[in-house]
């Protein structure tokens, strides 16, 4: 029995936590955060000035585009319950918090001429709630709710948003940049454009595949840079802080080793990532060649007289490259990428899409847990090997990790998301102590369940859970919040701890059952391992 108990500890010992004299820690400059966003969590939809934007048309005008028929009207109600979530941001002992400043509680009607006082009201006081708690606030300036007087005039797709976005972004600058001194300045093109403007999946559900995603995409990266010169030539001499953009990746796993499948693996993130990063990070400017050539030529062969990828200028290119202060990451899952004209994959795509363009179909490997979403499987390796990708592509920027998470249907014994957190940020650690990948920050997507888009309420992602049947919305921790608080404190990750009985308030909660069902597995599999390692020796 002793031997076993000997052989039990050595086998569950984690040598990996610990090299030499040194535990594996995160570096005193790495800062950990969680992530939000205003239409996600904020509710409060039409109050006082509050224009409309398009996610509040799309849900009020045709309900059967979200899964659950739901809409963000009330949310998280975190217009009014922003007090408590800075207590969350106390409790779990976070540097950073990533929110988003809604356009239209701005600007009404999208435009600079009027600005409300209520949404002034609002932003200054969660920002000096913020800083009374010693809390950075981290601020996204465009979370996907466009007003929806500008997606009128065609929104992303019409070249003129680039300047109602710096009318927008200069009221944002000289209302909080003397406290906000970390901006990102849009979220994710890839889900704004594909999602929006190729299908009808996002709102404004403009389904010009192949054409408008990628006119959004260009307007997107061209608007994002006049902010970046913006804050860099006018507000960053007096207010000295940061601005960056978030881009989404999936890591693209090759297949195999075999050199034809990493050319496929490579050739896909630069339809992935290259398309987003290259025109600002890297040292050429412009989006990537492969994507450039494939596009024209296939545009040539539907009979466009020009590429439905639009060109930059020549001084745009040099206006493009290097305007961000860090590369803002989003990232939640990988994917296969296989080349494979012979089936019958390409006939779910419309004729033109990116995805035809690319022309491979993509899996996910049999080896990743799946989640309860069909684009989202576990592969946490990934982040690492995405993060090394960033590194070699683009000479080592400095990496914020803006978004990762998993999404679970509620509870808060959520096991799976604490195994994903503890993973996921391996894969961090190693990137920054194995490989030098300049990642500076993570944030985790999310403080609290919110309104998932056209998932409706169905899907949770939060640390927090939130009964959105409550009148007043109530927040209790998971377990996952325990272990994420733990991570923070001691900088580091041990995928054994669990939160101790007096932190993790187990009578105040409903499914006490799962505890112990949870507890009930963790020992019976140490008792069959004992009794194995006894029998054996
Ligand atoms: C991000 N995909 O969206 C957004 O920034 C958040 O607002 C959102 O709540 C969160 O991730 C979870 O979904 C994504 O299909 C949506 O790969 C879809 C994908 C990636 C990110």
């Amino acid at each position: 029995m002793i031997i076993s108990i000997f052989l039990f500890s050595i086998f569950t010992f984690r040598f990996d936590l610990v090299k030499g004299d040194d535990v594996r820690k995160f570096p005193d400059y790495f800062k950990f955060g969680v992530s939000t966003a205003a239409h996600q969590i904020e509710g409060a939809w039409n109050v006082s000035d509050k224009g409309e934007n398009i996610w509040d048309h799309l849900t009020h005008t045709k309900p059967s585009a979200i899964a659950d028929g739901s809409n963000a009207d009330v949310a998280c109600d975190s217009y009014h319950l922003y007090k408590r979530d800075a207590d969350m941001l106390v409790e779990l002992g976070v540097d950073f918090y990533r929110f988003s400043i809604s356009w239209s509680r701005l600007l009404p009607n999208g435009f600079s001429n009027k600005v409300s006082q209520d949404g002034l009201r609002y932003y200054n006081n969660l920002i000096d709630e913020l800083l009374s708690r010693n809390i950075t606030p981290f601020a996204t300036l465009y979370h996907w709710d466009l007003p929806q007087k500008l997606q009128d005039l065609g929104g992303w797709t019409n070249p003129i948003i680039v300047n109602y976005f710096e009318d927008y972004a200069r009221v944002a600058f000289e209302s909080f940049g003397n406290r906000v001194k970390n901006w990102i300045t849009i979220n994710e093109i890839p889900q704004i454009c594909t999602n929006g403007y190729a299908k009808d999946i996002y709102a404004p559900q403009v389904m010009s595949s192949g054409i408008g995603d990628y006119l959004c995409g260009h307007n997107a990266l061209l608007s994002h840079a006049r902010v970046w010169h913006l804050y860099n030539d006018t507000f960053r001499p007096t207010q000295k802080g940061r601005i960056g953009i978030t881009l989404y990746s999936h890591w693209a796993e090759p297949e195999s080793n075999s050199v034809e499948d990493k050319a496929i693996s490579e050739r896909g993130m630069q339809f992935l990532l290259g398309w987003q990063a290259h025109p600002i990070f890297s040292s050429e400017g412009d989006y990537p060649k492969v994507l450039k050539e494939a596009v024209y030529n296939r545009s040539m062969e539907q009979g466009y007289s020009h590429s439905r990828l639009p060109v930059f200028t020549l001084e745009e290119i040099k206006y493009l490259k290097g305007a961000s202060d860090f590369l803002g990451l989003n990232h939640y899952t990988s994917v296969v990428f296989r080349n494979d004209n012979k089936t019958e994959w390409m006939s779910q795509f419309p004729n033109p899409s990116k995805e035809r363009d690319l022309g491979y179909d993509s899996y996910f490997h049999a080896n990743w847990p799946p989640t309860i979403s069909a684009w989202f499987a576990v592969n946490p390796p990934g982040l690492k090997h995405l993060l090394n990708w960033i590194k070699n592509e683009y000479t080592n920027p400095e990496v914020i990790i803006t978004e990762n998470g998993y999404l679970t249907r509620g509870g808060l014994i959520d096991v799976d998301r604490i195994n994903y957190i503890n993973q996921n940020l391996q894969s961090v650690l190693e990137a920054i102590l194995d490989d030098h990948c300049n990642v500076t920050a993570y944030s985790l997507w999310s403080l609290m369940d919110n309104y998932e888009w056209n998932d409706g309420y169905r899907f949770c992602f939060g640390l927090y859970e939130v009964d959105f049947k409550s009148e007043n919305r109530t927040r209790r921790p998971r377990m996952s919040a325990y272990v994420y608080k733990e991570i923070l404190r001691t900088r580091m990750i041990n995928p054994y701890y669990l939160p101790s009985f007096s932190d993790f308030q187990y009578e105040t909660y409903k499914s006490s059952a799962s505890i112990l069902q949870c507890h009930m597995k963790i020992f019976s599999i140490s008792v069959i391992f004992l009794l194995m390692m006894h029998f054996l020796f």
